[in-house]
């Protein structure tokens, strides 16, 4: 399946899609190359993440192997279709569930944005760089839970989604899914790379995790989608805003009082509560705490 058509229409009524086999094997092969040494020096996860799963945060900022998936032109044509244009990168990462990991918990990755569960904001892809089987940690998801209000599914609910490596998921930003276990002898490698909608604030800030000057020389389309040439344009904020709210002028407020610096104290004149400032509460702010201990001992 490569039409963005189709691929739309089945994450609409089922949550999910799987292209086959979408990079090729030299493909996966120089991506795998590149992110193992990262990988080797990445440190285990912990609770959520895992703690015999190895993630590499960002990895757009340190390597190009993945820029071909990330900018496959009928993965963007889909996010373009179901969550609009002007998409920006989510989070982007490379997951390796080892040996021994226990299936992940069930979640939705929209739900990091504390919004209504009626339409989705988020797109994410899952690019299988090693086959995903049942046995070695394929994701696993609950179709059509996209459609469902809030509230965690059975873990009996759930399908692995099995692929040769090179493959993608795409799903929906409320599809309930998770990583399973691994309980084979070798670990199972996917990259993450989840498009959002330009007024969200990407869980990741991939403006700074690379240097400008290096972004500035990528792809203008990957320039677009790490953040620095991305824009809201007047296209799309028509189409993301809830409401025309009207633009408000201030209401003008009492005159503003310029504030006056207190005058070093003399012993003569008053400070601006009106008391004398020899005997003025403020006299350490006015005289500095030396000088009122010394007035006070000359009295
Ligand atoms: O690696 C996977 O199969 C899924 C990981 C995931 O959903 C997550 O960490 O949010």
């Amino acid at each position: 399946m490569t039409d963005a058509g189709d691929i739309t229409r089945q994450l609409q009524r089922d949550g999910y899609a799987v292209i086959p086999e979408l990079l090729s094997q030299q493909a996966v092969a120089a991506a795998r190359g590149e992110l193992d040494p990262l990988l080797d020096v990445a440190e285990w996860g912990s609770g959520f993440d895992g703690t015999r799963t190895k993630r590499v945060w960002a990895p757009l900022a340190v390597t190009r192997c993945l820029d071909e998936p990330a900018l496959a032109p009928v993965v963007l044509d889909t996010v373009e279709q179901v969550i609009g244009p002007g998409a920006q990168f989510g989070i982007t990462c490379a997951i390796q569930v080892h040996p021994g990991q226990q299936a992940q918990v069930l979640h939705y990755e929209q739900g990091i944005y504390p919004l209504p569960r009626d339409r989705d904001v988020m797109i994410n892809t899952l690019w299988a760089l090693d086959d995903f089987t049942a046995d070695n940690g394929a994701t696993r998801i609950v179709p059509g839970s996209h459609l469902r209000p809030a509230g965690k599914p059975d873990a009996a609910e759930t399908v692995p989604v099995e692929m040769p490596a090179g493959s993608v998921l795409l799903f929906c930003g409320r599809l309930y899914h998770g990583a399973g276990a691994n309980t084979t002898g070798r670990p199972r490698l996917g990259v993450v790379i989840d498009y959002v909608q330009p007024w969200l604030r990407p869980c990741e800030a991939h403006t700074l995790s690379a240097s400008q000057p290096e972004v500035r020389q990528l792809p203008q389309r990957l320039q677009e989608l790490l953040g620095p040439l991305g824009e809201i344009t007047a296209r799309s904020a028509q189409r993301y805003s809830a409401e025309q709210r009207p633009v408000r002028t201030a209401a003008p407020g009492p005159p503003v009082r310029p504030i006056r610096a207190p005058k070093p104290c003399n012993g003569r004149d008053t400070c601006a509560s009106g008391v004398m400032m020899d005997r003025c509460v403020h006299r350490d702010v006015h005289n500095g705490p030396s000088s009122s201990s010394a007035a006070a001992d000359a009295r």
